[in-house]
């Protein structure tokens, strides 16, 4: 759980959330009034009342938040409220008020800057490195983000972008200057103008629009005028957006930010008013074609203030991952400037992160690994099989007139000729190309895209048909050795190093009644049924990826596990992972069921991918393979929960317990569709 609580205090109101870092949304909402003029102890004592509600609500406690962020009115520098006008404060410590208070860590923020915050890491800024904020309300308001940190000024009066001006000697500002941009692009300014000219001009579409009262005017009503036609209209958008764009410009030509992104009430207009904002801010700003600043309207309105303030503490957090990041990635030959990094995908293994390098001003995108040396005890010999087979792979796709970059995995060397990089503490990692427009899924969302992936996984094992095994290290012993993962089990069993026995005593049994059916495949292997083969080992839907724009699978990942093996293993592992109803993370077992139709897309799949490359033995043997594998995966599950869960990846109690059961109730199922599992591969070995 990560769950964080985001506080926006107006004028009138205060609302809180609690947000879900890991699923982006808010789960517990709330508010108060905020009664200002208040001292700001006595406004944090209520904020810490709603913080508390909120996080109950959400069904967790106060203590248990990774921190509170506050958005506030006003002034802030470093936490504290120089001054704000509406709730009548100078230099409110409101950090410190509320942290004291809530025993959590706390982060405050101007409003504005707040917006941008969550525009910048969750909106139209995202793997952005830097953004810039317009808030058009009541006021314009604005806020700067450069590698995810708010950028306040020296004294916290920074990105008041409504008072640069942009008529010398102007339309007359609320802050008592000229020209100002607020004076012309804020909601008030705009109503204002409609006002004006419908004044002027007696026969606007825009009376009969208000039904002839001026008092119902809204910042929408020229824009709508204007799609009608109306002149009068178009003049105030005219008017209005020439002068946004000269603000809009004089930011980009002094900051060249990556994103300008427009808010407030008035982005709902959306295109009508962000093309021809664009059109004005091209003609007059610095910039090539192709390469300029993206101006676009907010992905934000009404929870910006609780989602920017929520991810407040990301800036501290942020900044310490990219140093760390940084000082490993500069070992690596293509190294340079990390500029956004992020965990990445679902691998329950290595420790993975998408992160975004800059070196002479081009941007490319990277996965950095920790590689996890608990799982592999010789990281080295790893990557000398990662390196060998992927540059096989690289130069069979290039003869075809493939694309390497994309269709395999490549790594970066590091600045001394390796392939992977050993940092102080002993930890390795690797630096691999980002496959761009990609993505791999959990669950199969189309039944042609696992039918797709089998021809994937069958093509990869064609591919490597001729691939020396002998050259092959050994990346973890006895991987899918089945019978030995069983006397894992028992070891652990006899262990119970963490009294949980008692807990798992039907699946223990489940596994005993299978202990002569996982010799099956070692006997056909004895037997000469079963040849070794070079097999990727780790054939979940996850590993392979697939390129966004057509959904085709790309590129087959996740090559720790290259070994000599069987192909009914891998065959086998994407069934367990695949062919099934449920995520493998189900706990509701009676939404875990085997689906059949699954399994024969991926047969058919997996048989034509192979390219007849399989023996009758091993088509005899898939079914087989399939259960093995979903069998051994639920021995290991439940191997790593009785062994304090030091293998896989968890991310909440009894994580692999469930795991366990998800995987065996597949099992119980396949044993009933055994026969018909069989008469499926036959229908297609047939042909
Ligand atoms: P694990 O062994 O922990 O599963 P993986 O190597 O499979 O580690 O990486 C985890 C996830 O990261 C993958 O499922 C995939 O979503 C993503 N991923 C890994 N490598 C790349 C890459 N080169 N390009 C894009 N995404 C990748
Ligand atoms: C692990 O690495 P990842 O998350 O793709 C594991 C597989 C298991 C799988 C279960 C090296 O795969 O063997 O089947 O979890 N990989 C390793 O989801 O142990
Ligand atoms: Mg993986």
């Amino acid at each position: 759980m990560e769950y964080c609580i985001g506080v926006d205090l107006g004028g009138t109101n205060i609302a809180a959330g609690v947000v879900d870092l890991k699923t982006r949304r808010i789960v517990a909402k709330g508010s108060v009034k905020t009664r200002a003029p208040r001292p700001s102890a006595e406004i944090a004592e209520d904020i810490v009342a709603l913080c508390h509600s909120i996080a109950k609500e959400a069904g967790a406690t106060l203590a248990s938040m990774k921190w509170i962020g506050v958005a506030t009115p006003g002034i802030v520098k470093d936490g504290v409220v120089i001054s704000a006008n509406n709730l009548r404060w100078t230099n409110a410590n409101l950090a410190n008020d509320v942290q004291s208070r809530a025993g959590v860590r706390t982060y405050v923020a101007n409003d504005a800057n707040v917006a941008a915050y969550a525009e910048a890491l969750w909106g139209s800024g995202e793997h952005k490195a830097s953004l810039v904020a317009i808030t058009l309300g009541t006021c314009v308001g604005g806020g700067i983000v450069i590698d995810s940190k708010i950028w306040e000024g020296k004294n916290g009066f920074a990105a008041e972008m409504g008072h640069t001006i942009v008529d010398a000697g102007g339309r007359e500002c609320t802050c008592g200057k000229r020209g100002c941009l607020e004076a012309y692009a804020s909601a008030t300014a705009l109503i204002g103008e409609t006002r004006r000219m419908m004044s002027l001009y007696g026969d606007s579409i825009m009376w009969s629009m208000v039904d002839g009262d001026i008092t119902k005017v809204s910042g929408t009503t020229a824009f709508r005028a204007a799609a009608k036609g109306d002149r009068a209209a178009q003049r105030v958008i005219d008017d209005f957006i020439r002068h946004l764009a000269i603000g809009v410009s004089n930011v980009i030509n002094i900051l060249q930010p990556d994103v300008v992104c427009i808010g407030g009430g008035i982005s709902g207009e959306g295109d009508n008013l962000i093309l021809p904002l664009r059109r004005e801010i091209e003609r007059i700003s610095f910039g090539t074609d192709g390469n300029r600043t993206e101006v676009v309207a907010a992905k934000f309105r009404n929870d910006a203030g609780i989602i920017g303030s929520a991810l407040l503490g990301k800036q501290d957090e942020v900044a310490k991952m990219n140093a760390e990041l940084q000082s490993i990635v500069d070992n690596f030959a293509t190294g340079g400037k990390v500029v956004y990094s992020e965990p990445y995908g679902s691998g329950h293994i290595n420790d993975t992160r998408y992160v975004i390098v800059e070196r002479d001003g081009e941007r490319r995108e990277y996965i950095l690994q920790r590689i996890n040396d608990n799982v592999f005890k010789d990281p080295v010999s790893l990557m000398d099989n990662y390196v060998a087979v992927t540059e096989y792979l690289r130069k069979i796709i290039t003869e075809r007139g493939g694309d390497p970059d994309r269709e395999t995995l490549n790594a970066i060397k590091t600045l001394d000729g390796k392939s992977c990089y050993k940092d102080a503490e002993g930890k390795y990692w690797r630096l691999v190309l980002f496959v761009t427009d990609s993505e791999s899924y959990d669950k199969v969302e189309r039944p042609e895209q696992f039918y797709e992936s089998a021809v994937a996984f069958g093509n990869f094992q064609y591919l490597l048909r001729d691939y020396p095994a002998d050259t092959l290290n050994e990346t973890i012993v006895n991987f899918h050795n089945t019978p030995d993962r069983y006397r894992q089990l028992m070891e652990a069993v006899a262990g119970d190093k963490c009294g949980r026995l008692s807990e798992v005593e039907s699946e223990v049994e489940f596994a005993k009644a299978r202990r002569e059916f996982a010799y099956t495949l070692e006997r056909a292997r004895e037997e000469g049924r079963l040849p070794l083969k070079v097999t990727h080992n780790d054939t979940k839907l996850n590993n392979i990826l697939f390129d966004k724009k057509s959904g085709k699978p790309l590129c087959v990942i996740d090559l720790d596990t290259i070994m000599p093996g069987y192909s009914v293993n891998d065959f086998g592992d994407s069934i367990r992972f695949g062919a099934t109803t449920a995520l493998e993370d189900e706990i509701d077992l009676s939404k875990v069921n085997f689906d059949i139709n699954l399994y024969e897309l991926y047969v058919k799949g997996f048989i034509e991918g192979a390219k007849g490359g399989l023996t009758e033995g091993e088509l005899e043997l898939l079914p087989i393979g399939a259960i093995m594998m979903t069998f051994e995966c639920g021995m290991r599950f439940l191997t790593d929960y009785l062994s304090g869960d030091t293998y896989f990846r968890t991310s909440r109690p009894r994580h692999n317990l469930d795991r366990a059961r998800n995987q065996f109730k597949l099992v119980s199922d396949m044993e009933k569709s055994l026969p018909e599992m069989h008469a499926i591969v036959k229908k297609y070995s047939a042909k």
